[in-house]
């Protein structure tokens, strides 16, 4: 397990995430401290503007998938003070759903009920309630939008629009694919055929649809998981286009590949939210929302916004997201070897001085050599096997940050006798005894299961997370008595896709 130890020097009073803190009456970003949040959008009544967001975390946040398990309301008053309303809606109100992929969502209110647009990674859905706070109700019991409908692909990140006549509208759609269309009064069918948008430049997810003095916009995000993009904008002057393309109104974020906008007109003023990788633990994987104010100019075009510490109406003299310093997976490696840690440090580049890290034996049988020519990937050479902590730490001048990861060394190497591609298996061994299995999974995703092997049950447990960002792979392991001859491999349970090797091995 690794510890986070971050030092914020200007950002005093930020609590560690995962822990309930008390919300400061200082509005800085991110605007919420105590969860990781994500991918917000906003919902506007009377005085109070409400945020709803995914919220997601894992242990390892540079690797997929994402693990968002809920989605929660805040509202503020006074854009200084966010009060968190709790899961108000997850995935198992969605049969089809599953539990941890929560992504983007918004709610509309129409005709006194509310509408949740939500989606996971391929379906669209909606929710319905006659309360803000729920108790919300799949209105389909099934997708509106289907992963399996071949009309259509990259369903994610919906964003709805009610115009001033009551006329919906929904865009939603990532990758190249960006769809749009109306939708009939009952908010859960499509009135006519969507239409499919393909001249947004560089589009690639997070669509959000405005409307400012009867002149229509689309933002959306340009960002992908190998090419960080700042969030951009067209405008029209239908809601369902010609869509002309303008500029990018907010640069790459800080520490997370994604920056998944919305745009909201609150008591007179305009804001940006979206997310970063600012808080402590934070990354590609454990984001958190963020506001900052967004301008027009007199022709209506989109001011560049300016990303702060400070927040929309809080102390914004000085903006320094200070360094972040990501120790990596715990992970094996072999002392003739080494290992490559998936380790990273990341700036917004204002410093004081040169950006200065080192890595450290924190515990451990012998010394370490770092290959430290790059800010990731650190290549560590080991004097002797055993079981390490390491620790990494980096400072700017302004603030420091450090992180721990785990190494195990082993001085030979394990002896693999046979392996699988596949579960379930038959696999022969020469001699009966007692053997290692290893199961190597399909994601990071480090969940035991129970292996049956000859028909008895072994509990499998997580080792390490092999390392890898996008997918990496969980490992686990576990001891099993294997007869003379054929063995079959099994899990208890069906997990589909889950296991994409199985290994046999002696230790030597
Ligand atoms: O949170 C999951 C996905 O990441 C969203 O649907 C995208 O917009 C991106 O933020």
């Amino acid at each position: 397990m690794k510890r986070i130890i971050v030092l914020l020097i200007f950002l005093g009073g930020i609590g560690y995430a995962g822990r309930v803190v008390a919300q400061t009456n200082e509005a800085y970003n991110p605007v919420i401290k105590h969860l990781y949040t994500c991918d917000p959008s906003t919902f506007v009544d009377q005085d109070t503007l409400y945020l709803i967001t995914g919220v997601e975390k894992t242990d390892t946040p540079y690797n997929w998938p994402f693990k968002i398990s809920s989605w929660h309301i805040f509202s503020t008053v006074d854009m200084k003070n966010f009060q968190d309303h709790g899961a108000v809606l997850d995935a198992s109100a969605f049969k089809w759903m599953n539990r941890n992929d929560c992504w983007a969502s918004q709610i509309v209110k129409k005709q006194g009920k509310y509408y949740w647009y939500v989606c996971d990674w391929g379906n669209i859905g909606v929710a319905v309630s006659d309360h803000l706070f729920g108790s919300y109700r799949d209105a389909l019991g099934k997708p509106l939008v289907d992963s399996k409908d071949p009309n259509f692909a990259g369903n994610i990140d919906p964003t709805v629009f009610i115009d001033d006549d009551g006329a919906a509208y929904i865009y939603w759609g990532g990758g190249s694919n960006l769809f749009g269309c109306k939708l009939k009064d009952n908010m859960i069918e499509f009135d006519g055929t969507p239409i499919k948008i393909t001249n947004l430049k560089n589009y690639v997810e997070a669509p959000w649809l405005f409307k400012r003095d009867s002149l229509y916009y689309l933002a959306y995000s340009t960002s992908n998981g190998y090419r960080k993009g700042p969030i951009r904008y067209a405008t029209s002057t239908t809601p369902l286009g010609p869509w002309e393309d303008r500029e990018d109104i907010l640069g790459v974020v800080y520490n997370s590949f994604t920056n998944h906008e919305a745009i909201v007109e609150y008591k007179g003023k305009w804001y940006i939210v979206y997310h970063n990788g600012a808080l402590p633990g934070g990354g590609d994987y454990n984001r958190s929302v963020c506001i900052d104010r967004l301008h027009f100019n007199a022709d209506g075009t989109i001011q560049f916004v300016e990303q702060t510490t400070g927040g929309p109406e809080g102390q914004s003299g000085y903006n320094n997201f200070g360094p972040h310093a990501y120790a990596g997976v715990d992970a094996t490696c072999l002392l003739r070897t080494g290992v490559v840690l998936n380790s990273r440090i990341i700036d917004d580049g204002r410093m004081k001085e040169d950006l200065s890290w080192k890595w450290e034996v924190q515990e451990g049988p012998g010394e370490i050599s770092v290959d430290l020519n790059s800010v990731k990937d650190y290549r560590i050479n080991f004097s002797e096997a055993g079981d390490y902590t390491l620790r990494l730490s980096v400072t700017d001048g302004y603030a420091e940050s450090s992180d721990e990861v785990h190494v195990r060394v082993y001085a030979e190497p394990e002896e693999i006798v046979t392996e699988s591609d596949s579960l379930p298996c038959e696999l022969s061994v020469k001699k009966k005894g007692l053997y290692t299995v290893h199961l190597y999974y399909n994601s990071g995703r480090r969940e035991s299961t129970d292996l049956e092997v000859n028909g008895q049950r072994y509990p499998v447990v997580f080792e390490r997370t092999q390392f890898g960002y996008t997918p990496s792979c969980a490992i686990l392991r576990c001891e099993v008595e294997l007869n003379k001859g054929i063995n079959t491999f099994r899990l208890a349970e069906e997990k589909k896709g889950l296991v994409s090797k199985v290994q046999i091995s002696h230790e030597k």
